[in-house]
């Protein structure tokens, strides 16, 4: 099973500021617990970031009929992109939609969520292991 995992705008800026919202692991502890929780469970993932919102569209585009899966955390274009949003319904990929933060307990401006009117699930306010758990949902569902 192939599983793309997206992140979006900063979080490459991950543990360096606001270690009170995000917690104090970094970027490259991310990168390292997806790759661990690919060989733990056999699956191939790919990682990618990208803090260009076409980049992130392009992406996906990309990964239309090669990718099983979707886990995204959108980052800021969650609360602002309809792109996003239309790129995940125009590859029609099981998507799992990750957020760090608690964004329901954070300001009204991120209650919205566009590219969460696709995702079939939302994981928030588990830290980094809302990955992990997003990719064993998508593997529980859809794995082969
Ligand atoms: O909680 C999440 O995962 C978010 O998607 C993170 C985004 C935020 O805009 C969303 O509302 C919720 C922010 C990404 C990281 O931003 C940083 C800010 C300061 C220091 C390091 C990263």
């Amino acid at each position: 099973m192939k599983i793309l995992v997206i992140n979006g705008p900063n979080i490459n800026m991950l543990g360096i500021r606001e270690p009170g919202i995000y917690g104090k692991q970094t970027f490259a502890d991310l990168l390292s617990l997806i790759d661990k929780t690919a060989r733990e469970e056999y699956l191939d993932i790919e990682q990618f970031q990208s803090n260009h919102e076409g980049a992130i569209v392009d992406k996906i585009q990309e990964s239309y009929k090669k990718v099983d899966g979707i886990v995204i955390n959108p980052a800021a274009y969650t609360h602002t992109s309809v792109a996003i949003l239309d790129a995940l319904k125009s590859v029609a990929i099981p998507a799992v939609e990750v957020h760090i933060s608690n964004v329901d307990a954070r300001e009204s401006f991120r209650q919205i969520s566009y590219p969460g009117m696709y995702c079939e699930k939302t994981i928030k306010g588990q830290g980094l292991d809302g990955y992990r758990q997003a990719i064993l949902y998508l593997k529980e569902a859809y794995g082969k």
